[in-house]
């Protein structure tokens, strides 16, 4: 027995010294530590043993067992060093190469010019208001002096829905909601961001699907002269203070009088070139002063209040600014073009 334990120690500390793996450790253990090891036999065949013999092979598995487990814990550590100096050694980050570039994205330049504008109208005391793109036919035409049948309709061709469901044409139908729903009781003064939808051929200039920026001020003594000063400010914080503005004369069915506003050209400052086809000015919006029979479907005493009301493109706005000639790229999602607009 004694000499059976002294062999087992061996061949164990051998295989122990030549393991090279974690798992290959464990297998020894449990072959020569386990339940069914070689040590735990010989303890179980104590019993044919003398009662002089039993203590002293007794201590003596028990040393052999301790020194075999001592010995795989040591080779166990000294594995365990390895392995981690070996995944320090294969994963140490050269902190001198350099970083895997992050593309950040960022605001769609159509994004930046809508808030920039409503930034500036917010600095004129108007409020941000949005409302659904699928709208009624009342909302859309209607309310906004556009009986059914009427000629005008015909250039908001719009993509219906049902017979009174129509996908909108411009974003006035929010203010004619607002209006509605204060019934003529006090003040309104809003601008309306959003989608509109137009059933145009794309080209470079229009699209089927756009956005629009509408405002409206219905007030006691709105006048002209207010629509004039609040354009004047718009364009000359969002193109320059030494830009120019001008109204002439216009027509739109929920207007009267109407005007449309040009701003002096940035190029040829008014003398007449090629990118303001020889005028000096560039057409940027239209607006006018709200029909009565607009303010009285919502409600209003025409002869009470009066407002004023306008309508751009924020494309249009962003082309001019940015030199963009084609309104397709805004919706085609280029990266090449999005990217050189995009404030980091
Ligand atoms: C109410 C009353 C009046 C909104 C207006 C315009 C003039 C206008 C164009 C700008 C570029 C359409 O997208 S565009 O081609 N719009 O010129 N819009 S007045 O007038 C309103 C709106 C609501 C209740």
């Amino acid at each position: 027995m004694r000499e059976r334990l002294q062999a087992l120690k061996e061949e164990a500390l051998a295989k122990v010294d030549q393991a090279d793996t974690l798992n290959e450790l464990q297998d020894i253990k449990v072959a020569y530590l386990g339940k069914k090891g070689p040590i735990t036999e010989v303890l179980r065949g104590m019993g044919k043993l003398s009662k002089e013999e039993r203590p002293v092979i007794g201590e003596l598995a028990n040393k052999v067992r301790e020194t075999i487990a001592g010995e795989l814990d040591a080779k166990k550590e000294k594995l365990e060093a390895r392995e981690l100096e070996e995944k320090l050694e294969k994963e140490t980050i050269d902190v001198t190469l350099p970083g895997r570039p992050v593309t950040l994205g960022g605001p769609h330049l159509l994004t930046s010019i809508v808030e920039e504008i409503e930034d500036l109208f917010i600095g004129m005391g108007f409020e941000v208001r949005e409302g659904p793109e699928v709208e009624t036919d009342y909302y859309n035409f209607e309310a906004l002096n556009l009986p059914k049948g009427h000629p005008a309709r015909d250039m908001q061709d719009s993509f219906y829905i049902t017979e009174e469901l129509l996908m909108r044409t411009h974003t006035s139908p929010v203010q004619a909601r607002t209006m509605g729903k204060y019934q003529g009781s006090k003040p309104v003064k809003m601008i309306c961001p959003g989608k509109v939808y137009r059933r145009d051929t794309d080209d470079a200039t229009h699209s089927h699907q756009f956005t629009q920026v509408e405002g409206l001020y219905v007030d006691r003594n709105v006048r002209m002269s207010d629509l004039k000063g609040v354009l004047n400010r718009f364009a000359k914080q969002m193109f320059g203070e030494e830009r120019e503005i001008r109204l002439r004369p216009s027509f739109f069915p929920f207007t009267e009088p109407s005007v449309e506003m040009d701003i002096s050209c940035k190029v040829c400052h008014g003398e007449g070139c090629s990118v303001c086809k020889g005028t000096g000015w560039i057409e940027i919006l239209g607006g006018g002063m709200v029909h009565p029979r607009v303010l009285e479907m919502a409600g209003y005493d025409s002869k009470e209040y009066t407002g004023f009301a306008f309508g751009m493109g924020p494309e249009r706005i962003a082309m001019l600014k940015y030199g963009v000639d084609d309104i397709r790229h805004f919706y085609t999602n280029d990266i090449r073009f999005l990217k050189q607009y995009h404030k980091a």
